[in-house]
């Protein structure tokens, strides 16, 4: 166990500063939550010689992948990619088993990685942060823990993650439900044994696309409760060979080095859609005919619109694009009123986040499966036995809620955090989160977000855009320790101006379509506002433009003595 009253000293690299000497809960640097971001932001600050402790409300690190432990849960990025580069001892020792690892491998990645830089001594686990108020008298942060400790620090980070609230909807009635409720973001640990056991799982996303198939051919029954049907695509799994890890492992630096300058942050080095490389669409559908579309269905099924560029700019050729992806849809559904509810309608692919599955649509065809498309007759309420909708009442012995996140913002508003002048992040964000660059926020100096609302984020691989951020963020700290500036913080002006950015740049695509209803939106949250909190352009573009405001001297920040 970390002994957190004990020795936190740590060596520090000849040349740079000692932090003045502190009391056991005086820290230079605070780093709220021990995700890939946090246990990088640790390692990173470490270096410095700084004093760092990583709060973390689990027991051990991983972020979401110690908490969606689901059935079936795995990455949509390839595994060899959604891996730290910081390390190139550790990415050439590491052996990931498939294309896209599952949560147990990825948990396992986080312990190793934990283990090997000896990362738990300086994180003190089961504690969940409740409030950070920054004293502007004292130019600190001080932060208060459940278990009643306060932590006082110069520089406050924000690891808090992007999808790690989750969304739990009020359904009338559920309090009097016989049996168990489970929510796939906040799985039992020891696992669940559904054998003999019906089941009932609301919500279609990428988790509950994920659990389907795993919970199907365990229990004696499934019935999926669907309000919106997704787009969805065939991963193509697989396990990887000891020859394409050490082709990759080769071609490492030219891996990353590519990822950084990309869109997503993704390169699909050897991985592209059905083992394909990943192709630039350059067509476009709308000059294409009825039979030739026909044609590329039968050929190609799911994947039969990816090279054609005006899918995600046109909003007649997305409906071509779902209208081809319905055609083949139907082929594979052997029940037509179960096809007809699986089928996404009246808003584009693209909108939503994509989601990748492992035999989703085949597990419709199971005779222990029924779809129950909400679109005809909606929930009504929980009873003891199970769910009332308008079609009629579906008995099951236990409920899963698939029901996503509080994405983005969830987590930074849940904790009672005040910048100057007492005022919250919620009064700052009333209308919806404003950030500069997604790193910092005006009148909170000191205290950063990593992969906040406003940078690329969850339109990307967050392992890239988790390094550049916990990167830039090291960088900036030791930029003010060297020059003695005491404090850090957006102008007024930079954060407006981004913001307009952030929208200028997401208008148009199908992200920000008026029929489009995300979590990237904030529309799956009542009373959220509707704002596109993502940043669209792309990670190369977001990098430069970061990189840029360091080579101007922070321009946009206030750096005070
Ligand atoms: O959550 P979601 P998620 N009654 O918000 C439904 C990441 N992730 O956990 O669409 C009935 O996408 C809701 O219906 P609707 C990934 O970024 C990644 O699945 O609002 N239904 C929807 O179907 C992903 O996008 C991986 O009409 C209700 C579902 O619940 C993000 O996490 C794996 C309802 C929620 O879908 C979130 O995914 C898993 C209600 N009252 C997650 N309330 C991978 O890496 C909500 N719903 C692959």
């Amino acid at each position: 166990m970390f002994d957190f009253l004990g020795k936190l000293i740590i060596e520090r690299p000849a040349g740079i500063k000692m932090s003045d000497s502190k009391n056991d809960n005086q820290f230079d640097v605070v780093v709220i939550g021990a995700g890939f971001a946090g246990m990088y932001m640790l390692h990173k600050l470490r270096a410095t010689g700084l004093k760092v402790i990583v709060l973390e409300a689990g027991s051990d690190v991983g972020g979401t992948w110690y908490w969606n432990r689901y059935p079936g849960a795995r990455c949509d990025v390839p595994s060899m990619e959604y891996s730290y580069s910081f390390s190139s001892e550790l990415q050439q020792d590491w052996d990931w088993s498939e294309v896209m690892a599952g949560q147990p491998e990825i948990l396992k990645y986080a312990e190793h990685v934990a283990d090997r830089f000896t990362l738990r001594k300086d994180i003190k686990f089961d504690t969940r942060v409740k409030s950070a108020h920054y004293e502007e008298a004292h130019q600190n942060w001080l932060i208060h823990t459940e278990d009643g400790t306060s932590y006082e620090s110069r520089y406050c980070i924000m690891a808090t993650g992007c999808l790690s609230v989750t969304n739990t909807p009020e359904i009338p009635g559920a309090e009097n439900f016989d049996g168990p409720i489970y929510h796939t973001g906040q799985w039992p640990h020891e696992g669940v044994d559904f054998s003999d056991v019906s089941v009932g799982i609301i919500g279609t996303g990428s988790s509950g696309i994920q659990a389907i198939p795993v919970v199907a051919e365990q229990a004696k029954h499934l019935t999926i409760f669907q309000r919106t049907p997704n787009y969805t695509m065939p991963a193509y799994n697989k396990p990887l060979t000891s020859e394409f890890r050490e082709k990759a492992r080769a071609n490492y630096d030219q891996i990353r080095a590519d990822q950084r300058a990309s869109l997503a942050g993704i390169v699909g080095y050897g991985f592209g859609f059905g083992g394909a490389d990943l192709v630039e669409p350059t067509d476009t559908l709308k000059n294409t005919t009825p039979e030739e579309r026909a044609k590329l269905v039968e050929e190609q099924g799911f994947g039969a619109f990816r090279t054609f560029l005006d899918v995600g700019l046109d909003p007649d050729a997305n409906e071509m694009a779902c209208e081809m992806y319905r055609q083949h849809l139907a082929t594979i559904i052997e029940d037509p009123k179960t096809a007809q509810g699986l089928m996404p309608r009246n808003y584009p692919i693209g909108c939503k986040r994509p989601v990748i599955d492992t035999d989703y649509y085949q597990t419709f065809n199971r005779d222990n499966v029924t779809l129950v498309d909400l679109r005809q007759g909606g929930i009504q309420q929980v009873t003891s036995t199970g769910v009332a909708t308008d079609q009629g009442h579906y008995e099951v012995d236990a409920l899963i809620y698939a029901t996503g996140f509080d994405a983005m913002t969830g987590a930074l508003e849940r904790i009672d955090i005040k910048g100057k002048n007492g005022k919250s992040i919620k009064e700052e964000w009333h209308a919806g989160p404003r950030t500069y660059l997604g790193l910092q926020i005006h009148g909170f100096p000191n205290m950063f977000t990593i992969t906040g609302p406003g940078s690329p984020s969850v339109l990307s691989n967050m392992m890239v855009s988790i390094e550049q951020h916990v990167d830039w963020i090291a960088d900036c700290i030791g930029h003010l320790e060297d020059n003695q500036v005491r404090a850090i913080e957006p102008e007024e002006q930079a954060v407006n101006d981004w913001i307009l950015h952030v929208n200028e740049v997401a208008k148009g695509s199908m992200f920000t379509a008026p029929s489009c209803n995300s979590w990237y939106l904030g529309a799956n949250i009542p009373g959220k506002p509707r704002i596109f909190m993502p940043y669209v352009g792309g990670v190369g573009e977001y990098r430069n433009r970061c990189d840029e405001i360091v080579a101007e001297g922070y321009s946009g920040f206030t750096l005070s003595k």
